[in-house]
């Protein structure tokens, strides 16, 4: 079986390629940007095949495509930050928008039979009231930044190309997930690296942080890796599925727990350059659908992704 992961490099990509090397009869391929960083996969470059393919441009794509002619995609490759979108929504919606156009159209034009798998994100639902959690794939979708459009509209066009030409596309979306390899711009992750800086004396003990208010579902990576695979494997063409808990928490509990786990003693502060111009408050997902469509349930418990996630970082600042 062919797997085509495309932005591999990326946090989820890299950990998807480590589920399906451990399986048999598995290839994996992947894309990167000729610049991409290779932190989060050179320690399986060997394993996997690499095309060098910007997903905006529609001729690297179509050869990509026509060289390895999956059996499975995971589209994860996008421009994935909610604040970078508010000050590059143009990049954000070409690269999400218009790369996924790229993807479906040299799928057709090739007449490739590929299972594709689309990752959305809760930030389409965007403003949610407290009596609409946890949150239906039914509920309204309300986007409140330039990446959750973007999301919104690869989410539809996937509908779109499912209907109109029979593309085999199982669209996901995923809430809040973290655990090793997340970049640091990330609020988890943020968090866990300034603890081990402060752990190893390299910054003054002193936490900056953003709105400690919002609460979210958080699944580890590796869950949310999983349940792509069923989603493909067990999930029907055409439909769509959250990934999530049912579960909210506090970013002020988050990182209670982190500090917990660290044991450091510091102050916290508001860093005002850290809040959004809109903040999503509340996002909790229910997980029934794609539960009963494919047995799947999160195994990894929150702490435990909290500390890989900070022995992640104690590895990395060696
Ligand atoms: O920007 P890079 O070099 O780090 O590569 C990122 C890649 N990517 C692209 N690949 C090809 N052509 C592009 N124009 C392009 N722009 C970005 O997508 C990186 O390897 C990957 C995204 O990885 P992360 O930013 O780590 O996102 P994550 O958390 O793995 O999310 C995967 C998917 C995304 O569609 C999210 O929007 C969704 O799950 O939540």
């Amino acid at each position: 079986m062919k797997v085509l992961i495309t932005g591999i490099s990326g946090f989820v990509g890299s950990h998807l390629a480590e589920y399906f090397l451990v399986q048999k009869n598995c290839e994996v391929f992947g894309t990167i940007k000729w610049r991409s960083m290779r932190d989060n996969i050179v320690h399986i470059e060997k394993q996997i095949k690499l095309f060098e393919c910007d997903i905006n441009d529609a001729f690297a794509m179509k050869m990509m495509l026509a060289e390895v002619r999956p059996d499975y995609i995971f589209h994860l490759a996008a421009q994935s930050y909610v604040p970078f979108s508010w000050r590059a929504p143009q990049e954000t919606i070409s690269t999400n928008v218009i790369g996924e156009v790229n993807l479906f159209e040299s799928v057709r034009e090739l007449k490739l039979d590929s299972k594709i798998q689309i990752a959305g994100s809760s930030e389409e639902y965007g403003l949610v009231y407290p009596e609409e959690t946890p949150i239906k794939e039914t509920n309204p979708l309300r986007p409140l930044s330039p990446y959750a459009v973007s999301k919104v509209a690869q989410d539809f066009l996937g509908y779109q190309y499912f209907k109109s030409y029979g593309l085999k596309i199982v669209r996901t979306r995923a809430f809040n997930h973290t655990g090793p390899r997340r970049g640091d711009v990330f609020v988890t992750s943020n968090f866990a690296k300034q603890l081990v800086e402060i752990e190893k004396g390299m910054r003054r003990p002193v936490i900056y942080v953003g709105n400690l208010n919002a609460v979210r579902d958080f699944l580890d990576v590796r869950d949310v890796v999983r349940a792509y695979v069923l989603a493909l494997e067990k999930g029907e063409p055409g439909e769509v599925y959250n990934i999530a808990s049912g579960k909210g928490i506090k970013i002020k509990e988050l990182l209670d727990r982190l500090i917990e786990l660290s044991g450091v003693d510091l102050k916290v502060e508001a860093d005002p350059a850290r809040l959004r111009p809109s903040d999503v408050e509340l996002l909790i997902g229910s997980p029934e659908k794609f539960q009963k469509a494919t047995g799947w349930k999160p195994e990894i418990p929150f702490d435990k992704t909290l500390k890989d996630l900070l022995d992640f970082w104690r590895e990395k600042l060696k």
